[in-house]
Parts: C-alpha cells; sequence; structure tokens
C-alpha cells in the first residue's frame, strides 16, 4: 500500500456564503484548510497509508483541526501540541466573474510559524514512501524553512522519496523570496511539482511547456517532474520522457485544494504502478473531481477516480 507522510500548517477556514464579501458577512461556513493536510486527506481516501505532522495550540480550535484530519483516516499521532502561539485562520470570498477568489489570511505568529526542526519526530519518515511538503510551509518562517531542510535531510537518510509541490502563494512572500528560498531546497526533490504560473514567474523558466519542463528537469534534476498546466492539462518528464495528459471539462465550484488533491493521485498511482502516465491521469482526475466540491479537504473515493477515467484515452506526445 502507498504511503506518505506530509508536513505544513493547518488553519481554520471561513467561507462566505452565497458570494457574499467577507465585510458582509453575518455567518461563515467553518472547516479547515491546509495544502498538506488536504494532500494527507486525500492520499489516505485513496486508499494509501498517510500522516500529517504540523504543530497546534492545544485549545478547541487546534483540536477542531485535528479532529477533521483524522477522520479521514489520517495517523495525527505526530502532531506537536503547544500550549504558546494560536491557531491560523483564513478567511475566504467567492466573486462569480469579473470578481475572484479573495483570500485573506490570519495567521501571523501561529504555533506552526515556530515550530523548531529538533522538536520533529523526524524518525517516523522511515515508515512512509513519502515525505511531502510544499513552497507555503517554505514560507511560513526561517524556523519552518529549517524544519523543511532537516526532513528533507532525515527523508534522504531513510531512503524516504521527497516530494514537493511549490505552490506560491503572492500573499505569503515574492517571486524573488520564494526563489532564493526554494532554489536549493529543489536540488533535493525526487518528485517535483510545479504549476506553469509558478515555474515561470518563480522559478524563471521559459519557452514552450516541454522546454520549460526540460529546463527544470536538468536544472533540479527529480527522479519525475510534474508540470501542471490548469485547462490544458498536465506534464511530465522522467528519464528525459515527455508525458502530457489532456483536462476534463469542469464546472467549477471551490477550486482551492484542487493542487492538492492532483498531488495525492499523482503521487499515489506513481507509488503503486510507477508508471507516469496513469499517475499523470490519476492526478488530473482528482483535481477534475476536486473542484467540484466545496472546501478544502477533497470527499473523493477511488472508485470514484476510476470510474472518471476508464473509458478515456491517454494521451501521450
Ligand atoms: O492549496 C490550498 C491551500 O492554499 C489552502 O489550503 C490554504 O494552505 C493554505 C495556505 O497556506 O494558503
Amino acid at each position: 500500500m502507498p504511503s506518505a507522510v506530509s508536513f505544513g500548517e493547518t488553519m481554520i477556514r471561513f467561507s462566505t456564503k452565497n458570494f457574499e464579501r467577507i465585510e458582509q458577512a453575518r455567518e461563515f461556513e467553518v472547516s479547515i484548510g491546509g495544502a498538506e493536510s488536504n494532500f494527507a486527506i486525500a492520499f489516505a481516501r485513496l486508499g494509501g497509508r498517510s500522516a500529517w505532522i504540523s504543530k497546534l495550540t492545544n485549545n478547541p480550535l487546534g483540536r477542531l483541526i485535528v479532529n477533521r484530519i483524522r477522520e479521514h483516516g489520517v495517523d495525527v499521532s505526530n502532531v506537536i501540541w503547544t500550549k504558546e502561539y494560536r491557531v491560523g485562520l483564513y478567511f475566504i470570498e467567492f466573486g462569480r466573474k469579473p470578481r475572484g477568489i479573495e483570500v485573506l489570511y490570519d495567521r501571523k505568529n501561529s504555533a506552526f510559524a515556530n515550530i523548531q526542526p529538533h522538536e520533529v519526530n523526524w524518525d517516523v519518515l522511515a515508515e512512509y514512501d513519502v515525505f511531502h511538503t510544499t513552497g507555503i510551509t517554505v514560507s511560513l518562517s526561517e524556523s519552518c524553512r529549517k524544519s523543511v531542510k532537516m526532513g528533507i535531510t532525515k527523508a534522504k537518510e531513510f531512503g524516504t522519496k521527497v516530494s514537493f509541490d511549490v505552490n506560491y502563494r503572492a500573499k505569503l512572500w515574492s517571486p524573488e523570496e520564494a526563489f532564493k528560498a526554494l532554489d536549493a531546497i529543489l536540488k533535493e526533490v525526487d518528485i517535483l511539482i510545479v504549476t506553469k504560473e509558478d515555474a515561470k514567474s518563480v522559478l524563471l523558466a521559459e519557452g514552450s511547456y516541454e522546454d520549460i519542463a526540460r529546463e527544470l528537469y536538468q536544472r533540479y534534476g527529480p527522479e519525475v517532474l510534474v508540470l501542471t498546466l490548469g485547462s490544458e492539462g498536465a506534464m511530465a518528464i522522467k528519464d528525459g520522457r515527455i508525458y502530457r495528459v489532456k483536462p476534463y471539462p469542469i464546472e467549477v465550484v471551490d477550486r482551492i485544494g484542487a493542487g492538492d488533491a492532483f498531488d495525492a493521485g499523482f503521487i499515489y498511482r506513481y507509488l503503486e504502478k510507477q508508471d507516469v502516465k496513469e499517475a499523470l491521469e490519476w492526478g488530473i482526475a482528482m483535481a477534475a473531481l476536486a473542484h467540484t466540491i466545496p472546501g478544502d479537504p477533497v470527499y473523493i473515493v477511488r472508485d470514484e477516480v476510476k470510474r472518471l477515467i476508464k473509458g478515456r484515452e491517454y494521451c501521450e506526445i
């Protein structure tokens, strides 16, 4: 059974209803959101064994987060609990065109941003096939950055693959800051996932999609590099060979978390079959389904993914 452990912050998510503005709201939908826990949840729901490592303030908000993650079968036993700091919050309003999604973070000085590398039980990484984290985690503080580096070092020591989604968030840092922090980290990554936008604006790759994929593959030397192309599908490169899959037609309900669902689908199937083409199909199917489900965590099961993929032809270039 494929297994993965992720590392990152999860916040309480407050979403407005009926396209209201945040400042207009009288009530919010309360759920949770965090790229790395979204990944761990999606991975567990596909049938994998997953764990999420984080740090939370031990109060009802912290417990709400952990309860919502645990209910999907994710192992949360390595979460670090503290009496100090706070739980991060984020607010979302959804707008129809020409308004877009508006995200407001209220997360400064959270328990996770104050995590120290030596606090984490990194030995647990030895029990998993993959250690997964993202650029969001690296952006949160100097100690988060150091923790990611230590996690990667430990993963390598144990022979656990490192997967990393660049996941650039403009509200957290500038493209220049992101490039400076990520450039060295990405050289240590085995499964590297990046959107076409982040590949250009943060990692400064240029040219056609194939040029971009090849350039990043050569620059960082991962086992496999995935370039997600939004409404144009996704592409991957492994052993110098390019694979590409088409997107599904989708009607968007909530796009947040779709990238994390892609990551879970891709990595889960890649571990299960060692087949890049199939892994891309699983990633793109997970992302398509995730777009139709409100909330960050994706309530998808393995059979739905298989049903969606069935009958669809792979498109390889
Ligand atoms: O990928 C979804 C994330 O962006 C969302 O869950 C919030 O983790 C989050 C963040 O830090 O932006």
